[in-house]
């Protein structure tokens, strides 16, 4: 009987995927995300890795694996694994791109509305009780709809938030290293340096890949350029935002609010002085969570797994084929 390729999963995924997997592979499933897999210890002796969450995966996990074929990241954004090293091992890398598109754009949405209109806070002040009287002067909150949005890092899910703004009757400005001026036509938006867009812009939203070219892009200077009743939300890697300067950004009142679906680290320490602020809203990164979505990304994970283990090209392929 031939041998079963040997597979290890840093998280639990849905039922229904693992047990497709476990039909043709040897599986292993770390049972908890509440402690870290044990993947340095596995990586030795397996076939194919299926990463969810974001622990890094180095070169020298990598070169401990004599017969790693291929990583499959459950997940669009792969900052966390090596991939030039995964390339040069000939270890192929594959994630779960588009299918979380309008997900996390409507994540983005539901980060700047509540953020902007005081959902979370006012609904605090309901349950505490507090809510004695009705009282037409409290939580005025930002105008949405009409004002100037500015879109930073336009890939799929920044087109997916341009969509939506368009709905809410917001002018679109949009930063992206690689202009995209068929974009700008067919949806009547526009490109600004990042400079200006911060300038210009009532909500600033996130969308680049984490790098080093990205890593606290969005730092003190940044901040200062922002309006004082503008909202930043980050839904891209916590990394983009230089926290320290982000809190100092909101207690001086440089800027109005923020809104922050993923921090660096994950979790974001809990004694953090950003979690003792009122004009900020931490969810913890939520961005493609729903049960479909998962699913979908579960089944992609599960294509470019097989595939790779096969030898196969990936559906779904990290480097350019
Ligand atoms: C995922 C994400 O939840 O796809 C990404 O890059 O950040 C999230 O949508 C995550 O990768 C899975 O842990």
């Amino acid at each position: 009987m031939l041998e079963k390729h040997r597979v290890f999963i840093t998280r639990p995924i849905p039922e229904e995927i693992l047990s497709k997997l476990e039909g043709i592979c040897d599986v292993e499933m770390w049972h908890t995300s509440e402690t870290p897999a044990p993947t340095t210890e596995k990586i030795p002796e397996l076939d194919g890795l299926l990463t969810y969450g974001h622990e890094p995966i180095t070169d020298e996990m990598m070169a401990s694996a004599p017969n790693l074929k291929v990583i499959s990241n459950m997940g669009v954004g792969y900052d966390h694994i090596d991939t030039v090293a995964a390339k040069s091992r000939g270890i192929k890398v594959g994630n779960t791109p588009g299918v979380l598109s309008d997900t996390t754009a409507d994540m983005t949405f539901a980060l700047l509305l509540s953020i902007a209109r005081n959902v979370v806070p006012s609904n605090r002040f309901v349950r505490s009780e507090k809510w004695t009287f009705y009282d037409p002067n409290i939580f005025w909150g930002q105008e949405i709809h009409h004002a100037t949005i500015g879109i930073v890092g336009m890939g799929r899910i920044g087109y997916a938030v341009a969509k939506r703004a368009l709905g809410f009757d917001m002018k679109v400005l949009y930063f992206k290293r690689n202009r995209r001026v068929d974009w700008e036509e067919s949806l009547g938006i526009e490109y600004a340096t990042l400079d200006r867009l911060l300038e210009s812009s009532d909500f600033v939203t996130l969308h680049p890949p984490m790098s080093t070219e990205t890593h606290h892009l969005i730092g003190r200077k940044e901040l200062k350029m922002m309006k004082p009743n503008a909202i930043l939300v980050n839904i891209a890697r916590g990394g983009v935002v230089d926290h320290d300067a982000l809190y100092d950004a909101l207690v001086n009142g440089e800027i109005a609010g923020a809104a922050l679906d993923v921090t660096e680290p994950e979790p974001i320490n809990t004694n953090h002085p950003l979690l003792s602020l009122d004009n900020i809203l931490i969810c913890p990164h939520l961005g493609s969570a729903t049960v479909q979505t998962r699913m979908k990304m579960a089944q992609m994970a599960h294509d470019n797994l097989i595939s790779g283990l096969n030898g196969d090209p990936l559906p779904y392929s990290v480097f350019e084929p």
